[in-house]
C-alpha cells in the first residue's frame, strides 16, 4: 500500500461509525493516513447494522440481508473474505439467481376473512405487477418527462388500463384482484421505505440497480461483518458517546498542539468539546441531515444542497419480531401474507392511524429454523403507520397482532406471543427513519450533489474537501443498501487519497 507522503499527515474526522464510516477509515489507514478519529454519537459501532439477542438465536434489528450476494457487491466479497456466510449463500448457483430486488412470492397468502388464497390466484396481479415495474424503471422517464410524476400513480394507470382488458373477470375476482395489487404496492412501501409509492419519484425510480444472487443473511449477525471491519483498525481512532452539533469549515482554527498548525474545519460536539480537522467525512442519516442541515454546518450548505437534502426521501421501515411456544403455522412455511380483500389501490381512503395502523402490516417472515431462532416471526410495517407503532405500548402491539393472526389464519385459538421486539428507526434520534429514497420531483443527480464536498477541488480556496458526503443516501445507484453506504465511504477516502497523490505529483512538477 502506498503511504501518504504529506510532509504533516492529514488530520481527517469521520463522523459515524455505521459501514459507510468504517469503510472510509478502512481505506484510509491501508493508505498510510494515521491520522484519523471516527466520532460516533452513539454506544456502539454498526448504525443502521444492529444484531441483538431475541428467542433462542440473533436477530437484526436495521439491515437484514446482503442484497444480491454476487461478486460484484463489495459487502459479499468481505463477507467471503472474512469466512462470515454459509456455504449455500456462497454458492455459484445463488450468485446466479436474478430476483430483481424482490423477495420470491409465497406458495399462499391469508385473506382477512380467514380463507387461504392459493399462489395461482395471485399470479395474474403479480406479472402485471411486475411488468409495470420494470417499465417504471426505464431510462425514458428519468428525465422527469414521465407520463406520471410518481412510481404509485404510474403502476396505478397501467394496471387500470391492462385490467380493463381482462375477460371473464366477475366482481369477487375483481375485488381480490385489487387487494392483491394493493398488497404487492405496500410491500414496495417497506422496499423503498416509503409510507406510499405516490410519493416515490418515478423520474429516479430506475436510477435503482439490483445485483444477481438470492439475498442472503449473515448466521452470526450482520454485526459480524462490522466487527471484521474494525479488527484491524487501532481502537484508539474510534470515539464513541461523541455527538456532534456542529462543523464549522471555511475557517482558520488553531490546533492545540505546539505546532501551531491551522486547521480549516472545526468540529464541535455536543458536549461542548472541539476537535480541528483538515477534511471531514460526513457519514451521519439523512434522516439526520433533514432535522438538523440548518445548524449542523456553520457557514450554512449552499442551496442546491439543501435542495437535495429536501428532494430524496427518508422514510421508516420497521419489524417487529414475535416468540411463540409454539407455532401455528406449517413446518415448512416461511412467510406468512396478509391480503385485505377490502382494500384497493384505487379507492380514496382517509388516513386513521388510530383506527387502521395494522392495515399496513404485509406479513410475517418465519424466521428459520426453530432449532436456531425458536418459534419467532418477523412483522414488516413502513410508513406513518410504522412511525405511529412506534409510540404504542408493546401490549397493545402484542394484543392487535394477536387478533390480527387469528383473523387472517382463520385460527382462532391461535395463542398470543410471549415476547415483542420493535425497531422504533424514527424515534432514533441519529437516524430519523430507516433509509433513503427518491422522493416525487428528486432525479439521480440530486443524489451526485449530495455527495458533492465542500468546497469542490476546482474551487480556488485555501484547502478543498474540508467537508465530505458518504452515507447510503449518496449512492446514486446502490442507496438504501449496505454495500451503496460501503462504497461511498470507500469513495469519499479515495476522494483524499487522489487529493494528495495529485498533490504530490504537482510539487514535483
Ligand atoms: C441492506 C437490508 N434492510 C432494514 C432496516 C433498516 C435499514 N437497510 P448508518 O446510519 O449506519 O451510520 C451513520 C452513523 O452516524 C450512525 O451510527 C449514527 O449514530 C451516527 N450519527 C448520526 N448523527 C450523528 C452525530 N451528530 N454525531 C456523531 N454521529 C452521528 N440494507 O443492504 N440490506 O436487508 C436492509 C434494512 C430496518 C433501518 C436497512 C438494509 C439499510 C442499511 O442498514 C443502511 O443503508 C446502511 O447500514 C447505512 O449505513 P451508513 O453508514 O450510511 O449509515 C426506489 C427504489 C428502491 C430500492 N430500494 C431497495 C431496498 C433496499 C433496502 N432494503 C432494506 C431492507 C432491509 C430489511
Amino acid at each position: 500500500m502506498a503511504a501518504v507522503e504529506a510532509s504533516v499527515s492529514p488530520r481527517i474526522v469521520i463522523i459515524g461509525c455505521g459501514i459507510a464510516g468504517i469503510s472510509a477509515a478502512q481505506r484510509l489507514f491501508s493508505h498510510g493516513y494515521r491520522d484519523l478519529t471516527v466520532v460516533e454519537a452513539t454506544a456502539r459501532p454498526g448504525g443502521r447494522i444492529k444484531t441483538t439477542e431475541f428467542g433462542k438465536g440473533l436477530v437484526e434489528i436495521g439491515a437484514n440481508w446482503i442484497h444480491g450476494p454476487s461478486k460484484e457487491n463489495p459487502v459479499f466479497q468481505l463477507a467471503c473474505r472474512y469466512g462470515l456466510l454459509d456455504a449455500e449463500a456462497m454458492s455459484e448457483e445463488n450468485q446466479a439467481i436474478e430476483t430483481k430486488g424482490h423477495p420470491p412470492y409465497p406458495p399462499v397468502s391469508y385473506s382477512s376473512s380467514g380463507k387461504i388464497i392459493s399462489f395461482d390466484e395471485c399470479l395474474p396481479v403479480r406479472q402485471l405487477y411486475e411488468s409495470i415495474l420494470a417499465k417504471a424503471g426505464e431510462q425514458r422517464f428519468r428525465t422527469g418527462n414521465g407520463p406520471a410524476a410518481s412510481v404509485g400513480e404510474f403502476v396505478k394507470t397501467e394496471a387500470a388500463e391492462e385490467m380493463k382488458k381482462w375477460r371473464n373477470v366477475d366482481k369477487e375476482k375483481t375485488k381480490l384482484n385489487h387487494a392483491v395489487l394493493n398488497t404487492l404496492l405496500k410491500l414496495e412501501c417497506c422496499i423503498c421505505g416509503a409510507h406510499s409509492m405516490d410519493h416515490v419519484g418515478l423520474a429516479s425510480f430506475g436510477e435503482y440497480e439490483s445485483l444477481p444472487g438470492l439475498d442472503c443473511t449473515f448466521p452470526r449477525g450482520y454485526h459480524s461483518l462490522i466487527k471484521s471491519m474494525m479488527k484491524p483498525l487501532p481502537k484508539d481512532i474510534f470515539s464513541f458517546g461523541k455527538a456532534v452539533h456542529c462543523i464549522h469549515w471555511q475557517g482558520s482554527f488553531q490546533g492545540n498542539s505546539s505546532s501551531g498548525r491551522i486547521f480549516p474545519v472545526l468540529v464541535e460536539f455536543q458536549n461542548g468539546g472541539k476537535l480541528q480537522a483538515d477534511h471531514v467525512i460526513v457519514t451521519v442519516p439523512l434522516g439526520y441531515l433533514k432535522h438538523h442541515y440548518r445548524t449542523f454546518f456553520h457557514p450554512p450548505l449552499p442551496s442546491a444542497k439543501v435542495e437535495s437534502i429536501q428532494k430524496i426521501s427518508f422514510g421508516t421501515n420497521n419489524k417487529i419480531f414475535l416468540e411463540f411456544e409454539k407455532p401455528f403455522w406449517e413446518p415448512d412455511c416461511y412467510y406468512i401474507e396478509l391480503i385485505w380483500e377490502d382494500e384497493s389501490p384505487f379507492a380514496d381512503v382517509k388516513l386513521d392511524l388510530q383506527k387502521d395502523w395494522f392495515r399496513k402490516l404485509i406479513g410475517f417472515t418465519v424466521l428459520q429454523p426453530p432449532e436456531k431462532f425458536g418459534h419467532v416471526l418477523c412483522g414488516w410495517i413502513a410508513g406513518y403507520e410504522s412511525e405511529y407503532m412506534e409510540n404504542l405500548s408493546d401490549d397493545e402491539v402484542l394484543n392487535v397482532i394477536t387478533q390480527l393472526l387469528r383473523r387472517f389464519t382463520g385460527n382462532h385459538p391461535c395463542s398470543s406471543p410471549k415476547k415483542v421486539l420493535r425497531t422504533k428507526w424514527h424515534n432514533d434520534p441519529y437516524t430519523k427513519g430507516s433509509y433513503s429514497c427518491p422522493g416525487v420531483g428528486c432525479t439521480g443527480d440530486n443524489i451526485d450533489v449530495l455527495a458533492e464536498p465542500l468546497p469542490a477541488v476546482d474551487q480556488v480556496v485555501h484547502m478543498p474537501l474540508q467537508v465530505l458526503f458518504a452515507g447510503e443516501a449518496t449512492h446514486r445507484t446502490f442507496y438504501s443498501t449496505t454495500h451503496g453506504a460501503l462504497l461511498s465511504g470507500r469513495r469519499e477516502a479515495d476522494r483524499i487519497i487522489h487529493f494528495y497523490t495529485a498533490e504530490k505529483l504537482n510539487s514535483k512538477l
